[in-house]
């Protein structure tokens, strides 16, 4: 097989490797998936207007999140059930990001432990080969707030004990989004797979194979929807690890979630699966950046495809995005290496666009570079 050439490719190859019920799971949006194509199009409405005659021989990918160096400004977003596209899942996806030095935000609905992928991304960490790359790799865990707050805390505990750097907790989830084609699916999953963070935990078994009433139900049952910004500070309080908030789309709850005393905020609208018709993330960015100022790092996801897609968010005022779907692709295509294939494929397209958009530097970019097309 040739090796696919972009993150295109690797979504039309996977669309013919996964199972057609996880294809839709990792493919689908809420509703009529009008924000899901939104995400796309905001990207595609966005023009950059390149500088000329500065020099770029050499150019910096690397910026700082949370006060840590990254290689890139580019991390993997939390996604779950990823044996569902490949046997080891979530271990493969935090090998390939060791070894790519890039930072993990591990899904608290993860098919692999928290602690296995923790060890994991640690053995890639430790071989020499991976010494220098490795560096910038840290692994952020991503956080449903159950209505069992004791189960909350228990996660967030473990987490902080195998190594995590931060909490990455959902606030656009009070209660799922409408999936239309996983209903239809009676989407659930395969024997021997289970919610890895979650069964021992609730000792609830997960139902496996009984449509509405399945997964989804286990699943909404557990969110809380009564979740405030008291809860906020709350989870604060349960841990000395800092608070990214993930699911904002408006100015005034991103300057909330700063009186709060979060530290990052992604601006998300959780991959267009939550709410059908919400704002694109890219749309809501500069309203978000603007609002919170210096002090608080703003990360993006939903929608970016490519080095120039990376280059517009960081452009309106993005410290750096997450990559969802296309690690599931490069996962369900290659497994590890496949993961590392797309990390590789989006730095090396990140770099070409900097250098034909006369930046050297994560720095050197900024607002002028884009306007949106008439
Ligand atoms: C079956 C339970 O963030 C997603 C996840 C959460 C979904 C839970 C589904 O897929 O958007």
């Amino acid at each position: 097989m040739n090796r696919p050439i972009d993150l295109f490719e690797y979504e039309t190859l996977a669309s013919e490797s996964l199972s057609p019920m996880a294809l839709d799971y990792y493919t689908s949006g809420a509703g009529e998936e009008v924000t899901l194509r939104s995400n796309r199009t905001a990207f595609e409405a966005i023009e950059l207007r390149p500088r000329v005659l500065v020099d770029v021989s050499h150019r910096d990918l690397t910026t700082r999140v949370l006060d840590r160096d990254w290689v890139v400004p580019v991390a993997i977003a939390p996604m779950a059930f990823q044996c569902l596209a490949d046997p080891l899942g979530e271990l493969a996806t935090a090998r390939a990001a060791a070894r790519c030095g890039t930072t993990m935000v591990l899904s608290t609905l993860s098919t692999q432990s928290i602690e296995d992928v923790a060890i994991a991304a640690e053995a890639i960490a430790q071989t020499p080969e991976a010494s220098v790359s490795s560096s910038g790799s840290r692994l952020w865990f991503q956080l449903y707030v159950h209505r069992d707050r004791t189960l909350t805390q228990r996660l967030v505990e473990r987490a902080e004990a195998a190594g995590y750097e931060a909490l990455c907790v959902t606030v656009d989830a009070p209660i799922l989004g409408t999936r239309k084609r996983d209903r239809k699916n009676q989407f659930c999953l395969p024997t021997g797979m289970a919610l890895a963070n979650l069964v021992t935990l609730s000792g609830v078994s997960i139902p496996r194979a009984v449509g509405e009433s399945g997964l989804f139900a286990y699943f909404a049952e557990q969110l809380d929807a009564s979740l405030t910004w008291r809860d906020l500070e709350w989870l604060r309080s349960i841990s000395s690890l800092p608070v990214v908030v993930k699911g904002i789309l408006r100015g005034d709850d991103a300057k909330r979630a700063v009186d709060c005393g979060v530290r990052g905020i992604v601006v998300s609208n959780h991959g267009g699966r939550q709410l059908d018709g919400a704002i694109a993330s890219l749309d809501a960015l500069p309203e978000v950046v603007d609002a919170v100022g210096d002090g608080v790092d703003v990360l993006i996801d939903g929608g970016i495809r490519q080095g120039t897609d990376v280059l517009k968010a960081l452009a309106l005022g993005a410290k750096a995005v997450l990559l969802g779907r296309p690690i599931l692709w490069g996962l369900a295509v290659d497994g590890e290496a496949g993961v590392g294939r797309v990390l590789e494929l989006v730095r090396a397209e990140l770099d070409g666009a900097m250098a034909l958009s006369g930046c050297p530097s994560v720095g050197a970019i900024d607002r002028s570079l884009v306007r949106w097309r008439r």
